[in-house]
C-alpha cells in the first residue's frame, strides 16, 4: 500500500521582502495524486528567485519557499504516477510538460495546459500548498517547485528524469537558466550557421545564448554588458566581440552594433529585463530578416514601445518562457550533448555553498559576482 507520511526537514523560508532567508524546520506533506516528493540534492539561484524575494508587491505570498533550479531523487510517489520510480534522478522545472495535452503534443510552443504557468502560491492541480511551519501555519509554494528545502513536492508534469551519469550540479543547471538561453537560440530563434547574434546582458541566460549560438555555428557573436569581467568567460564559450556601453562615448550601442554587423544583426537577444534594452536590441536587428527575442522580465514593469514603421521593415520581436524548451523532450537532449562534450556547462558554475549558507548565494548574485552558485543540501 502506497501511503507516504509527512516529513520534517530544513527549509530556507522567505518571510520578508529582501531580508535574509531563515533556516527553519518545516513539515512537507506527502505527494497527492500525480505528484512526487523529491529529496533535493542541490539547487541554485536564478534571477527570478531574486525578483520574487525582493519585490514588496509580491510579499503577499510570504512566507514562501523559493527556488526552482534543482536536482534530486524521487523519494515517494503519489497515486496515479506512472513511469517514475522511487530513486529516479530528476530535475524539476517551473514550466510543465505533461506530454499529453494539445500544447505538449504540438511540435511548436511549450505552454503545457495541464499545469499552466503560474506565480500563485499553490500547487498547479488543486491550488493548495505542501509546507507547514513549526507553528502549524502554511508556507507557500513557488512555481510548483520550492527547491530551497531538503524535500519538496512537485507535480509530475514538472518533473523530468535525467541520465544518472549526469553529475547533480550539471543537471541542476538544465533546470532553468542554461536551458532557457540555449533553448531560445535553437527553438525560438532557430539561429543558422554563419549568422550574426547580439546578446544584451551576459548573466547565465545571456552566456547560455552565447553557448547556443556557437553550437549553431554563428559567425559573429557580440556580447553587450557594462561589466568588463564578462568578456573572458564569454570568450571561453564562443563570444567573438564585446561591447561595453560605458566605453563608447558619444556613439549609441545601436550605432556601434549596426557598424559591426554591416547594417544590423540577424538575431538579437535581451537577457536582462529592461524595456530600454529591449528596444535597443530590436533597433539593431537587421531590416528584412532580423529577429529579436526577449528573455528578460522587465524589472520595473515598464511597457515596451516600438515604432511600428520599424517593425514594418520586416523585423520581428518575440518572447519566450524557458527558451521554448519542452522539458521532458529537450532536457535529455541537452544532457546527452553535455555528456558527449558538445555542450559546455562547467563554466556556468562559479561558486558553491552549503545549504546553511544559502544567503551567501543571494549576496553573490545581487553583487553580480556569480553566474550560478550551487547550493548543496
Ligand atoms: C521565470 C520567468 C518569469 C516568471 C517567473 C519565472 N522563469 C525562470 O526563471
Ligand atoms: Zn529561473
Amino acid at each position: 500500500e502506497n501511503s507516504p507520511k509527512s516529513i520534517r526537514c530544513k527549509a530556507a523560508v522567505c518571510r520578508a521582502p529582501g531580508e535574509p532567508l531563515v533556516i527553519e524546520e518545516v513539515e512537507v506533506a506527502p505527494p497527492k495524486a500525480f505528484e512526487v516528493r523529491i529529496k533535493i540534492i542541490c539547487t541554485s539561484l536564478c534571477h527570478s528567485d531574486l525578483t520574487f524575494w525582493r519585490r514588496q508587491d509580491l510579499s503577499i505570498f510570504f512566507p514562501r519557499i523559493l527556488g526552482h533550479e534543482a536536482f534530486g531523487f524521487i523519494e515517494s510517489l503519489g497515486d496515479g504516477v506512472k513511469g517514475m520510480e522511487v530513486g529516479d534522478a530528476v530535475v524539476p522545472t517551473f514550466l510543465a510538460n505533461c506530454g499529453e495535452c494539445r500544447e505538449c503534443r504540438a511540435e511548436k510552443g511549450n505552454f503545457c495546459s495541464v499545469a499552466p504557468f503560474s506565480v500563485l502560491p499553490g500547487m498547479p492541480r488543486d491550488g493548495t500548498v505542501r509546507f507547514t511551519d513549526a507553528a502549524g501555519r502554511p508556507v507557500n509554494n513557488f512555481l510548483g517547485v520550492s527547491s530551497f528545502c531538503e524535500y519538496t513536492v512537485v507535480d509530475i508534469s514538472q518533473v523530468t528524469k535525467v541520465d544518472s551519469a549526469l553529475p547533480p550540479e550539471k543537471a541542476c543547471l538544465l533546470s532553468c537558466g542554461v536551458s532557457t538561453g540555449v533553448g531560445a537560440v535553437r527553438k525560438v530563434a532557430a539561429v543558422e550557421a554563419g549568422s550574426s547574434v547580439v546578446i544584451f546582458g551576459l548573466g547565465a541566460v545571456g552566456l547560455a545564448v552565447v553557448e547556443g549560438a556557437r553550437f549553431q555555428g554563428a559567425a559573429k557573436i557580440i556580447g553587450v554588458d557594462v561589466n568588463p569581467d564578462k568578456f573572458d568567460i564569454g570568450k571561453s564559450l564562443g563570444l567573438t566581440h564585446f561591447v561595453n556601453p560605458k566605453d563608447n562615448g558619444e556613439k549609441s550601442v545601436v550605432e556601434i552594433i549596426k557598424e559591426m554587423t554591416d547594417g544590423g544583426a540577424d538575431y538579437c537577444f535581451e537577457c536582462i529585463g529592461l524595456a530600454s534594452l529591449m528596444s535597443d536590441a530590436f533597433n539593431c536587428s537587421r531590416v528584412g530578416v532580423g529577429k529579436t527575442i526577449i528573455l528578460g522580465v522587465e524589472m520595473h514593469g515598464n511597457p515596451l514601445s516600438i515604432d511600428s514603421v520599424e517593425i514594418l521593415k520586416g523585423r520581428c520581436i518575440m518572447g519566450s518562457l524557458f527558451g521554448g524548451i519542452k522539458a521532458k523532450i529537450d532536457i535529455p537532449i541537452l544532457a546527452k550533448q553535455y555528456l558527449n562534450k558538445e555542450l559546455h556547462l562547467d563554466e556556468f558554475i562559479t561558486h558553491e555553498v552549503n545549504f546553511m549558507d544559502i544567503n551567501k548565494a543571494f549576496d553573490l548574485l545581487v553583487q553580480g559576482k556569480s553566474l550560478r552558485c550551487i547550493i548543496w543540501m
